[in-house]
């Protein structure tokens, strides 16, 4: 049997770190080809490399009945009017769903299905919890001033597909607008 350190794990909803397991750093540079807006980008990124999110992941066991999960934490900001977002992606194995649990900060799971490539938005904060059905591809978008924190939690066997949709970068992206977050096709004007 798992042991109490595997079987327990403390997180910190305003920072987003488990005790004890590294973190991922996504950076502003690992971000090329996610933002509509390609010329703010260049131009963000030849000013600065920022960070804009961390994933720690736990990942015990990869039986098929067996659960993963990761906390994430996605810095507020924009490139363009465009907020600050997670690559996205697929699951690899395409059935595989996934549940997201908001902790703090104010964000939004953008979601395109795969079949239709229709677009969905739903919010991502705390006392709020998003389904993510599966061959559904899933982006994180932190839409307030704080840094948005959040749980995923997904079968083990899920993997990540993030080729797939990189190629489109998702038919909608989320923009800033008199203040509000409004979802918009790419191409389209607020
Ligand atoms: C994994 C789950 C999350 C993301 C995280 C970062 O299935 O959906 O843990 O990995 O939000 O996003 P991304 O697109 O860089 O993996
Ligand atoms: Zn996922």
């Amino acid at each position: 049997m798992l042991n109490v350190e595997q079987l327990l794990s403390r997180f910190d909803p305003q920072t987003g770190e488990i005790a004890g397991v590294p973190a991922v750093e996504r950076h502003l540079s690992d971000l090329r080809g996610c933002f509509a807006d390609a010329a703010a980008y260049e131009q963000a990124l030849a000013v600065d490399n920022p960070l804009v999110y961390t994933v720690a992941s736990v990942a015990l066991a990869g039986g098929a009945g067996d659960l993963n999960y990761a906390v994430g934490r996605l810095m507020p900001g924009c490139i363009g009017n465009e907020f600050y977002l997670t690559k996205g992606h697929f699951h690899a194995w395409r059935d595989a769903a996934e549940i997201y649990l908001g902790l703090s900060g104010d964000g939004l799971m953008l979601l395109e299905d795969e079949m239709t490539g229709e677009s969905r938005v739903v919010p991502l904060r705390p006392h709020h919890v998003a389904y993510v059905p599966g061959h559904t591809a899933h982006r994180t978008v932190n839409v307030g001033p704080e840094p948005l924190i959040y749980i995923g939690v997904y079968p083990a066997r899920a993997g990540h597909d993030y080729d797939a949709i990189a190629r489109t970068n998702f038919r909608h992206l989320v923009v800033e607008h008199d203040g509000q977050p409004v979802l918009i096709p790419k191409q389209g004007k607020v």
